[in-house]
């Protein structure tokens, strides 16, 4: 290759997230000339896109901020426990200013294609406007969800009243006193109805799937209490680094069955009052292999669900039957039971009367047509691999990597793709994910100092070997056996049932450990990337 035609940039990075904004902040270091190139209209990714009402934090706030940079934990302050999406959307403008990083920062920007140029050894990453850019270096930052996916229902752009899918909510749309329906009891959905059925006229849950939930149990923090919260966080962070999935509630160390029914009871009813995710990752480990504990746990809860819905039948129907607890992610809920309590509120069980088509006016169901005002979609993302559809990636020799990846992912560390050289992934598919930000921190770092290496040591590219990308999917398959998750159809294992080539399951993401994948990542760096093909 003619590594004289500079490119413009050493680092590309696509999206503004919190991937990207750490990303640009590592480069910027590097002393490299870096840009982000963002589709949305400013910074903070999923918080600046997903603005539906009741959007918020499952996680504690301050387990889900940026570690890295002691004067931005030092002077920013938390309101919530369970911070609400406007208040982490102020929190990444906060980082982004603090660091000064709007600057190399380009919005409106959306990337339709990145194909590699063997040539000049570097990206060309052409927008939809048709500009183009080119560099060393590209880190992709697109999150795990930001594809939105719309119900694969007859009709559904023939409605005339007001239709928005949850991570597209317009700026100024209110539900006020009318007619509202809304498809999908997923995490969003969650969120959305306990929150809007607060003043909506009207409400119909079209519910397709119901999901194990549990409290989230979300307070104010008042001023003196954040100074004791911030006393804790390098507690918080070492609890975050030590736990399976970097979250702060660690996992009950003994057994189900090596305990008395009611010393279980007793402690399942202690979770259930804690905050947060404690109910489902401080609950006993072998309720996420073993079926006989899951259920054991699953119909405790579900007598949960039958104390809190007055109505028998619609309590039932709010129980899950075809997936225990925790197998898909555990959305947690404010009073989402009470809420079919209501007289204006209606649950409409898709299994018995199913959605025919949408109309102008409304939801033709098998039975009846419901008329409304307002039609919410809260039907998910084409998740994990859908960013990496979404845009034509090419790789060497043209090679596509939907092509590449038809078959499930196939990575090396989830971080890069043998054929796809310097291009690293934050977040990419067979990383780990669990509390994102932790992971994000760890995966950029990686990345960060791969990329420090090669410029130091004048490598100019780096590419995954074929045969690390057999071992690491190996072992990522490996990590994956005998966990309850894989046998349910969620956007977890790859399903979604709106888009075509989403209908089978896959192992989408890293399973093992969190200490386990950032030993063997590592270890990589340690060997000096000897296990990718460097050209010098
Ligand atoms: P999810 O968890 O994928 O939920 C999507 C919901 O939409 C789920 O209840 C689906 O039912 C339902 N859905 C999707 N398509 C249809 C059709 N065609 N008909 C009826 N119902 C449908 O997405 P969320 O946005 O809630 O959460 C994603 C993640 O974001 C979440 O886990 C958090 O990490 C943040 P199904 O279960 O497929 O039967």
């Amino acid at each position: 290759w003619d590594t004289n035609i500079a490119p413009d940039f050493d680092v590309l990075i696509i999206g503004a997230g919190l991937s990207g904004i750490y990303a640009l902040h590592r480069m910027r270091q590097l002393g490299l000339r870096a840009r982000v190139l963002e589709a949305g209209g400013a910074e903070g990714g999923t918080w600046y896109w997903n603005r539906y009402p009741g959007a918020r934090f499952d996680s504690e706030s301050y387990s889900y901020q940026f570690s890295f940079s002691q004067e931005i934990l030092d002077e920013w302050n938390w309101t919530e426990h369970f911070a609400p999406q406007t208040e982490t959307l102020k929190y990444a403008q906060f980082v982004t200013d603090k660091l000064d990083l709007r600057r190399d920062m380009q919005f409106n920007t959306s990337i339709k294609s990145a194909h590699w140029r063997d040539d000049t050894c570097s990206w060309l990453l052409t927008d939809e406007t048709g500009d183009q850019y080119t560099s060393r270096y590209l880190i992709t930052c697109m999150g795990i969800l930001n594809q939105p996916t719309y119900p694969n229902i007859p009709g559904v752009h023939d409605f005339k009243g007001e239709a928005f899918h949850t991570a597209r909510w317009p700026e100024h749309a209110s539900v006020d006193g009318k007619r509202v329906g809304i498809i999908g009891t997923g995490a969003t959905g969650i969120q959305t109805i306990q929150e809007i059925a607060k003043t909506v006229g009207s409400l119909k849950v079209f519910q397709r799937t119901p999901n194990w939930t549990g409290p989230l149990r979300n307070a104010p923090i008042t001023p003196e209490e954040m100074i004791e919260i911030r006393k804790r966080y390098p507690e918080i962070f070492k609890a975050c680094a030590d736990s399976h999935a970097c979250f702060m509630h660690p996992a009950e160390p003994r057994g189900m069955f090596d305990i008395s029914q009611e010393e279980r009871e007793a402690l399942w009813e202690d979770l259930y009052a804690k905050p947060g995710f404690a109910k489902w990752l401080s609950n006993f480990r072998d309720m996420h292999y073993d079926q006989k504990a899951n259920d054991l746990y699953s119909n405790w809860v579900a007598n949960k669900i039958r104390e809190r819905v007055k109505d028998p039948v619609v309590a039932e129907k709010l129980i899950p039957k075809n997936h225990g607890y925790g197998t898909r992610r555990v959305p947690l809920e404010t009073f989402y039971y009470e809420v079919y309590n209501q007289d204006n509120v209606e649950l409409i069980d898709l299994n018995e009367d199913p959605i025919q088509k949408i109309t102008e006016t409304g939801v033709q169901t098998a039975s009846r047509h419901i008329d409304l005002d307002v039609l919410i979609y809260a039907t998910g993302f084409d998740a994990v691999t859908g960013a990496f559809t979404a845009v034509d990636f090419q790789g060497v020799g043209g090679v596509k990597l939907k092509d590449v990846w038809s078959e499930g992912p196939r990575t090396q560390l989830g971080l890069t793709v043998h054929g796809f050289p310097n291009m690293m992934m934050s977040m990419g598919p067979h990383q780990m994910f669990g509390n994102i930000p932790r992971s994000i921190e760890y995966a950029v770092s990686w990345i960060a100092d791969c990329i420090k290496y090669c410029t130091e040591n004048h490598i100019n590219r780096i590419e995954a070997t074929e045969d690390g990308v057999e071992r690491w999917t190996e072992h990522v398959h490996k990590c994956a056996v005998g966990l309850l998750a894989n046998d349910v159809d969620s956007w977890m294992t790859g399903v979604n049932k709106n888009v075509s080539h989403k209908q089978k399951r896959i192992i989408a993401r890293y399973q093992g450990s969190a200490p386990g994948y950032r030993k063997l990542a590592s270890e990589v760096a340690a060997r000096n990337y000897a296990d990718f093909n460097l050209a010098y």
